[in-house]
């Protein structure tokens, strides 16, 4: 970590490419600066954070700067990219780009996630370098990052990044935005499970994950679930002890830098030109980077079929057809290219005249003035991707019609169709639907058009590129304040010192402990969870001590209990309290209880195990529960809601409760908990020291019953009436044995 004002809080952003590009030529370095929808929007952004603090500085690009140079001119690339971008570069070999940038990136991410199975390669070689690449974006990061320093990680190339980052700076904040789409679970699922795990892993390194639309989180959370098996509740995952948070944040456009462009002269006089040649015909303009995502062919095709059903508009239509070049050595873009000169050619040739040619075609970059020139003089947009993560492009062109007029085409496959619904939405796999939405389009009276453009542009002045960025930056401030709440409950080393000390002074101590979940990891099939000689060490050195009550508190039953410590002195409870058994006595049942009800039930439950495979049921003397540790992780839960609304309908009016445990749904006597059950002791001694851990709801009624001095504590990072929280069994059993132990070495051997 370099060193440096550490009250200074900066914005790392980290993305593949630089906000330049450089070039070497005969020795000397020639810098551009990059045009692209993460640089020109972020832009914004970043400018109006110098602007609010009156210095440039406030930020530092970290990124690829597009080509390699020599030794000779490194340092001066570094002092330039300083100076000039705000921005710290980041070096890597041609054969690392090839198989990184080319290879894992735009052979296997892209067309993967923009669902194109097909063109997908899955070579290891561009794993591995995937791998590297990310871990050198790391060591550039840690060359440059300062303490309160917020990480902003961009797009596909870098998944595994944020992880690197987390385990060499624990604490440091750390966003993620995906700028494509992320893919439903049986597309993800295609890569290799080493992949597919290593992404999600990298993924929840960081505090934030963003996508662009609510689908896009929904297919990660539920990715996150099948691959990791880990659970969220509104977009909230607990990873270990941490929290990480996805949501969707819909990529807004510098909106005034279009909307405000045409009165410059470059604009103008652009306008004009294209007016001059083009007076007479209305334009539907197409532009796109040259991409197979991006739908073109579908588009022309559909242009050709609204051509031959329109005679009537021969003559009086073109397609502007702007082709932006792009991955240029990427093998489905070459081939892609000729596939588009082909149907152009095509078209030109069955349907142009010596005085008129429908498709004007240009394969270049544009510059800004052309670009907004463009969209403000055409008539209709043509937005046809097959797959897009948001697409700029749409936004743009309705941010640059000042006039109100024109109309947008849109794939609804893009992510901005959940922005700009005013648009007409197509389905780009459809000709038809292309060809009816361009005479729809051309016929659309002034009036609708303005009125449609006019809600779409107050939506987008509103949440524009800066508003997005706020939001994430917001956002991920407020979910790393959620985390330090959380952590601000675990049982920090002075609460445990104050414990300890309380705890030798005891006379008379009592401990409620849980079992499973507290003392031992769940396992899919609870018979294989025996307590290690660990656990039973432990409990044997606490219970042996002569000022100390242990009573493990348990949903099992009790001949298990039983079997497992009815040789230690300790008290056991079973069933959720049902059964006591105080050390030295039998086991009794806490209040005469029935168990009629369990024969009516039982088919309900039956009939649940056989609707949800790899589910039980557990029959104890006074319960029944329904186990679904080992089933389908999503069908599981949707069928335990089904249960437990079905049996709270038929248990209503009865003396029987249900519960809701760790993936399993119990029915036994109400009025009968941890709670009631703890209070037996509570009742029958005086201590001046008093434990509980637990690390379910059914413990909840133990905590909630206990004095406010007693200490309690919830195994897991959640809410809890407990007091403090340990991350989990590991923690506990290492709290009580440092308790244990401490105890023995200092209450002194008479024996
Ligand atoms: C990815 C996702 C998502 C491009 N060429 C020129 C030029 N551009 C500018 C456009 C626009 C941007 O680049 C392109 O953005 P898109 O959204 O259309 O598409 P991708 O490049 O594929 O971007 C996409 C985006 O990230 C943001 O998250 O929307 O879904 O695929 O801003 O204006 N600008 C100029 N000349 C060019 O030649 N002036």
């Amino acid at each position: 970590m370099a060193n440096g004002n550490s009250g200074a809080h900066r914005l790392l952003v980290v993305a593949n490419r630089s906000p330049f590009t450089v070039i070497e030529e005969d020795g000397e370095l020639q810098f551009k600066e990059s045009s692209g929808g993460l640089v020109s929007g972020l832009s914004a952004y970043l400018d109006k954070l110098s602007a609010q603090t009156g210095k440039k500085a406030d930020y530092l690009w970290v990124g690829w700067p597009g080509s390699k140079v020599s030794d000779k001119n490194i340092d001066r690339l570094k002092e330039v990219a300083a100076s000039e971008f705000n921005s710290h570069p980041v070096f890597l070999s041609e054969e690392e780009m090839e198989n990184f940038y080319h290879g894992f990136c735009n052979k296997t991410i892209w067309p993967l996630f923009h669902y194109f199975p097909a063109y997908t390669a899955y070579g290891n070689e561009y794993w591995e370098v995937y791998e590297k690449v990310n871990q050198v974006f790391c060591d550039a990061v840690m060359e440059v990052i300062r303490p309160g320093d917020v990480v902003w990680v961009h797009d596909y190339h870098l998944m595994l990044l944020p992880r690197m980052l987390r385990e060499r700076l624990p604490d440091v904040k750390i966003g993620f935005f995906l700028h494509i789409p992320f893919p439903s679970f049986e597309i993800y699922r295609l890569l290799p499970k080493k992949w597919c795990t290593g992404i999600l892993e990298g993924l929840l390194g960081a505090d934030l994950v963003g996508f662009h639309t609510f689908d896009y989180t929904q297919y990660f959370l539920r990715s996150v679930g099948r691959v990791l098996g880990h659970e969220h509740n509104l977009g909230q995952i607990f990873v270990g002890d941490r929290i990480v948070k996805a949501d969707t944040f819909p990529m807004g456009i510098d909106f005034d830098k279009f909307n405000n462009a045409l009165t410059t002269p470059e604009v103008e006089a652009e306008r004009e030109e294209i007016k001059m040649t083009l007076a007479d015909e209305k334009v539907v303009l197409s532009i796109d980077r040259l991409d197979y995502s991006k739908g073109i062919p579908n588009r022309l095709e559909g242009f050709e079929l609204f051509l031959e059903r329109n005679p009537q508009w021969h003559k009086k239509v073109v397609l502007a057809l702007v082709v932006i070049p792009s991955r240029i050595g990427v093998e489905h873009y070459q081939a892609f290219k000729d596939r588009i000169e082909k149907l152009v050619g095509s078209i030109n040739g069955k349907f142009g005249t010596l005085d008129w040619t429908p498709i004007r075609y240009q394969y270049r970059s544009v510059p800004f003035p052309s670009l907004v020139a463009l969209y403000s003089t055409s008539d209709v947009a043509l937005v046809t991707p097959l797959r897009d993560g948001m697409n700029l492009i749409a936004k743009e062109y309705v941010a640059s019609r000042v006039d109100n007029t024109g109309v947008l085409i849109l794939s609804e496959m893009a992510g901005a169709a959940k922005e700009l619904g005013e648009a007409v939405l197509i389905n780009p796999n459809s000709r038809e639907e292309i060809a009816d939405a361009i005479e729809e389009a051309l016929a659309l009276p002034k009036v609708e058009q303005a009125r449609r453009n006019f809600v779409m542009q107050k939506r987008l002045r509103r949440y524009n590129v800066v508003s997005w960025a706020e939001d994430f930056i917001r956002q991920l401030d407020a979910t790393q304040e959620t985390q330090a709440r959380y952590k601000a409950r675990l049982l920090s080393a002075a609460a445990r010192d104050r414990l300890e000390r309380q705890y030798r002074e005891a006379e008379r101590r009592l401990i409620f402990l849980d079992y499973d979940g507290t003392l031992m990891p769940f396992a899919k099939d609870p018979d294989t969870v025996i307590p290690t000689a660990r656990v039973r060490d432990i409990l044997g050195t606490l219970s042996e001590d002569p000022r100390n009550e242990v009573v493990l508190v348990s949903g099992r039953d009790k001949d298990t209990l039983q079997e497992w410590f009815g040789d230690l002195r300790m008290g056991l409870v079973a069933e959720h309290g049902v059964w006591l058994k105080p050390r030295y006595e039998d086991w009794r049942m806490i209040q005469p209880l029935t168990s009629d009800w369990k024969s009516s039930l039982r088919p309900v439950f039956e009939m649940y195990v056989d609707r949800l495979p790899g589910s039980f049921i557990e029959e104890k003397d006074f319960s029944l529960a329904w186990h679904y540790r080992a089933a389908d992780p999503e069908l599981g839960p949707v069928r335990a809601m089904e249960l437990s609304h079905y049996l709270a309908s038929i248990t209503g009016s009865t003396d029987v409760q249900v519960l809701q445990g760790h993936k399993v749904i119990e029915v036994k006597n109400s009025g009968v908990n941890k709670g009631t059950a703890a209070l037996h002791w509570m009742s029958h001694g005086d201590y001046s020291f008093i434990l509980t851990i637990g690390d379910d709801w059914t413990d909840e009624h133990l905590f909630e019953s206990l004095p406010a001095t007693a200490y309690s504590i919830r195994v897991g990072m959640t809410q809890s009436a407990a007091r403090f929280n340990l991350r989990d069994t590991t923690e506990v059993l290492h709290f009580l044995e440092q308790l244990a132990c401490r105890e023995e070495s200092l209450v002194p051997q008479t024996a």
